[in-house]
């Protein structure tokens, strides 16, 4: 990149300190992960250059042949590892994934039954602040007050008594099983459509380590930068009765030209998803998790439902005298980054709840294994505990930086992709 280096040297130093922050830091965002080098190059590349609206052997501009190749490539491969009738590779994001999806199967006004933010689930699945809530009412399923399972029992007879249009199944802090086959049977029983938004498990439905809504669901869709581990974006996935449909709504409904160098890197991604390393990193993600919950659990955190079977898991700090806010502004210090997030029945705020969200896909990603979420462990707890103290929180910082180094995620002369 000695080019970007030369032409704005403000932009290039932010991008090579980013490099060094990702490599020096623990991440547990749950959402996030280290795509490939040849993820980075297919996204860096040229294709940014070409206007392609429309869908291959349909484009509006000329000088679309090889951009064809490359979304009828993705778009196979989409359908081969997920086992889908169809597959859209054009969304922007997974948010644009779910908009196409609600778009094509209401009207405004019609009412979607998903899950309580607050739970576990997402913006787009009806939060009043977004486009979901403003144009469909909400009614809200949520966890069971003593397990913190998903109560199956309250969400048929929420679906039962409500009669939703739509049934969405799908979270972005749950760490159990979803049971999509009830889901499906819940759905039919009120004659609503379902959607599964798979956004967090889809690398783990991949590697056939999570149930599979792909049979069932009338629509799945998902982000493709989580446990997928591609670039950032969207994928739909449909049956072939909704695949026009659905295609319509992505263009020219809510997008224009398709970000093709994104696109070829989600082929990248979905060829990479087919391998034995993939299979194995995803299981070693859930190992990750369980390990890390279970070292908590027995320094005496309270862990949401008891544990995880993916690859997050949420950590209530009612009994622990700290906020979910200042754990995470503690942690960060500390070198080890995760987000603070709101548990079942919290009394406090979004802003500022009762618990953190840890995530394992990132240091999994980049080969760390149960000895290594033995003493993330300590540092959480060591700095949680001393989190006034600056000095521990310097000397666990410079401790992560050295174990950090000896699990390189980028050379980076290649992260910035020359
Ligand atoms: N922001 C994502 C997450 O962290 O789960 C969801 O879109």
């Amino acid at each position: 990149m000695e080019t970007l280096k030369y032409i704005d040297p403000e932009i290039f130093e932010a991008i090579r300190e980013e490099i060094e922050r990702q490599q020096s830091n623990v991440e547990l965002i749950a959402s996030e992960n280290y795509c490939s080098t040849a993820v980075l190059q297919a996204q860096g590349s040229i294709l940014t250059n070409k206007y392609a609206e429309g869908y291959p052997d349909k484009r509006w501009y000329a000088g679309c042949g090889k951009i064809d190749i490359v979304e009828k490539l993705t778009v196979d491969r989409a359908k081969e590892i997920f086992g889908a009738e169809h597959a859209n590779v054009q969304p922007h994001s997974g948010s644009q994934a779910n908009m196409a999806v609600l778009f094509s199967s209401l009207t405004p006004g019609n009412k979607i039954l998903s899950m309580d933010l607050s739970h576990g689930g997402h913006l787009t699945h009806g939060f009043k602040k977004n486009f979901s809530g403003q144009l469909y009412k909400k009614i809200t399923y949520g966890v069971d007050k003593e397990t913190e399972y998903i109560d199956y029992a309250e969400l048929r007879a929420l679906a039962k008594k409500n009669n939703p249009d739509l049934i969405i199944a799908g979270a972005s802090s749950y760490p159990r099983e979803i049971d999509f086959v009830k889901f499906k049977e819940i759905a039919d029983e009120v004659g609503a459509l379902f959607l599964a938004d798979i956004a967090h498990i889809a690398g783990l439905i991949v590697a056939g380590l999570h149930q599979d809504p792909v049979p069932y669901a009338d629509f799945v869709t998902t982000s493709t930068h989580k446990t997928l581990r591609g670039p950032r974006g969207g994928l739909i996935l449909c049956k072939s009765k909704y695949a026009s449909k659905i295609d319509q709504y992505i263009f020219p409904g809510i997008q224009g030209g398709p970000l093709m160098h994104v696109i070829a890197a989600k082929a990248v991604a979905f060829k990479e998803a087919k391998t034995k390393e993939f299979r194995e990193c995803q299981s070693q993600t859930i190992k990750n998790a369980k390990s890390l919950a279970n070292e908590l659990k027995e320094k005496g955190y309270k862990i949401v439902s008891g544990g995880t079977d993916n690859h997050l898991f949420l950590v209530d700090l009612t009994n622990k005298n700290i906020s979910g806010r200042e754990a995470q502004e503690t942690l960060e210090k500390a070198g080890i980054v995760l987000n603070r997030n709101m548990i079942p029945f919290d009394k406090r705020t979004a802003n500022d709840p009762s618990g953190i969200r840890i995530g394992t896909p990132s240091v999994t990603t980049r080969g760390m294994k149960e000895p290594e979420m033995s003493q993330i462990a300590n540092w959480i707890d060591l700095a949680l505990n001393g989190y006034k103290d600056n000095n521990t929180l310097k000397t666990i910082k410079s401790e992560v930086a050295e174990l950090c180094a000896t699990f390189p995620i980028y050379n980076v002369d290649t992260a910035l992709v020359d």
